[in-house]
């Protein structure tokens, strides 16, 4: 059974048969070509996507929302790269200006979270010599040995393959090296947007898509689980988002290994692509929804609420998103030198549920790779008895 709402759509004549063939294939289950995904990009109304995407999201997880308690680790934000769309990294020639820290430093970061019931660290930031696979393998293995139930969720293949590289290893063996020392997961950055031409124009320096999409698939081929972004409102055309997420999907099909698909809204404070200007709202809805639509096998799409801010991520959770990742405090530095919408990016527990039951879906607590730790959907916090008038929105989009 169609649910009411879908089946208005199908029969809405108002739509073109190329939308009504897509919802029909959606509701069927059956997977949308890339000219429909196109399509969906240049004609599909907010509302449309919206109500297609969030049918999809519910049948894969009624309204279960996720989210995690971890921290970040930035050991540096000095870099050999020159991205242009980073407002983050402090050039090599500018070296003054920047961080970077010790493994002992990094290790005091590490203990500060000590007895606190987090369970994910997130290690990424910029490329540097000293920084190799000598120094990670042993920063794992000290991080495991003072705390082994730790989540290591670390490096992207910019670092990966500039890290090999120097140390003259194959990608197999040096992924195989990271696995022994204590890594767990790998996160999505660095993929930005594959087309060459464009990566040529706001990347050239660092790791090719071929190369990224090769070492996440060694990464799965070992048994490791990953997570892939995607860099868009920039100087990419739609047909290129396209491009990007039917590698992914491809990718997807011969490993499984992808968990969560994270579109990046690009940000334009101090970098040099500051003359672009960011896309609205309405299009980050409609990416997350058209994201949902066509990456039919991932499991979960994620709305990184510290640059997108609270209430588009709630807006989000109606278009297809169904986890909003967790920092709970401010370690990351990424978005707020980028413009985002939080400067200094701290949500308590208490906060992230209530933001998410205010939207009418239920929180869970999960670990990275999404075991329930726990449901939130009847706890009861101190403060809710301090909550008057608590209102509940209605869920645009939800059946
Ligand atoms: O690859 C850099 C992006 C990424 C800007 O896997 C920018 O759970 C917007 O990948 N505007 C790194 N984006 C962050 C990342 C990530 C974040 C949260 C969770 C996970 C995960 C992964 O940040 C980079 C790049 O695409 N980025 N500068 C900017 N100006
Ligand atoms: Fe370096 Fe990453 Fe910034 Fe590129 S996005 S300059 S690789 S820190």
């Amino acid at each position: 059974m169609k649910p009411a709402k879908l089946q208005t759509i199908c029969n809405d004549h108002s739509l073109d048969n190329t939308l009504r063939r897509i919802a029909e294939k959606v509701m069927e289950g059956t997977r949308i070509t890339p000219e429909e995904g196109l399509y969906l990009y240049e004609h599909g109304p907010l509302g449309f996507v919206g109500a297609l995407a969030n049918y999809m999201r519910e049948q894969r997880h009624g309204d279960n929302t996720y989210f995690n308690r971890n921290f970040h680790i930035e050991p540096t934000n000095v870099c050999i790269y020159d991205c242009k769309f980073c407002s983050y990294s402090r050039r090599i020639k500018k070296r003054e200006d920047g961080w970077e820290l010790s493994m002992d430093q990094i290790m005091e970061q590490v203990k500060q979270y000590d007895g606190q019931p987090i369970t994910e660290v997130h290690i990424v930031g910029g490329v540097l010599p000293q920084y190799d696979l000598e120094f990670y393998t042993e920063l794992f293995r000290r991080i495991k040995a003072h705390r082994p139930d730790l989540h290591i969720k670390a490096l992207t293949p910019v670092e990966y393959h500039y890290i090999f590289k120097k140390a003259k290893v194959s990608y197999e063996q040096g992924m195989q090296m990271m696995k022994e020392a204590g890594l767990d997961s790998i996160p999505g950055g660095g993929a930005e947007i594959f087309d060459s031409e464009i990566r040529k124009k706001i990347c050239a320096d660092k790791c090719t898509a071929a190369q990224w999409l090769q070492i996440h698939e060694i990464w799965h081929r070992m048994g490791g689980r990953s997570n892939a972004t995607m860099l868009y409102g920039h100087i990419e055309a739609y047909h290129h988002r396209i491009d990007h997420m039917e590698r992914l999907r491809q990718l997807q099909d011969r490993t499984g290994g992808f968990q969560t698909f994270i579109p990046l809204k690009f940000r334009n404070k101090d970098n040099q692509m500051a003359h672009i200007p960011e896309v609205s709202v309405i299009e980050d809805l409609r990416n997350y929804a058209i994201s949902r639509i066509y990456l039919d096998n991932f499991p979960h799409i994620k709305a990184y609420w510290p640059m997108i801010g609270r209430q588009v991520a709630q807006l989000s959770l109606a278009f297809g998103v169904d986890d909003i990742d967790g920092t709970i405090d401010d370690t990351t530095k990424i978005y707020s030198m980028a413009g985002a919408e939080e400067q200094h990016p701290a949500m308590s527990t208490e906060e992230l549920v209530q933001l998410i039951r205010r939207v009418g879906r239920r929180p869970l607590e999960r670990d990275t790779l999404y075991h329930i730790i726990k449901d939130y959907t009847d706890y009861q916090f101190d403060s809710d008895k301090e909550i008057r008038g608590y209102i509940s929105l209605p869920v645009i989009g939800k059946n």
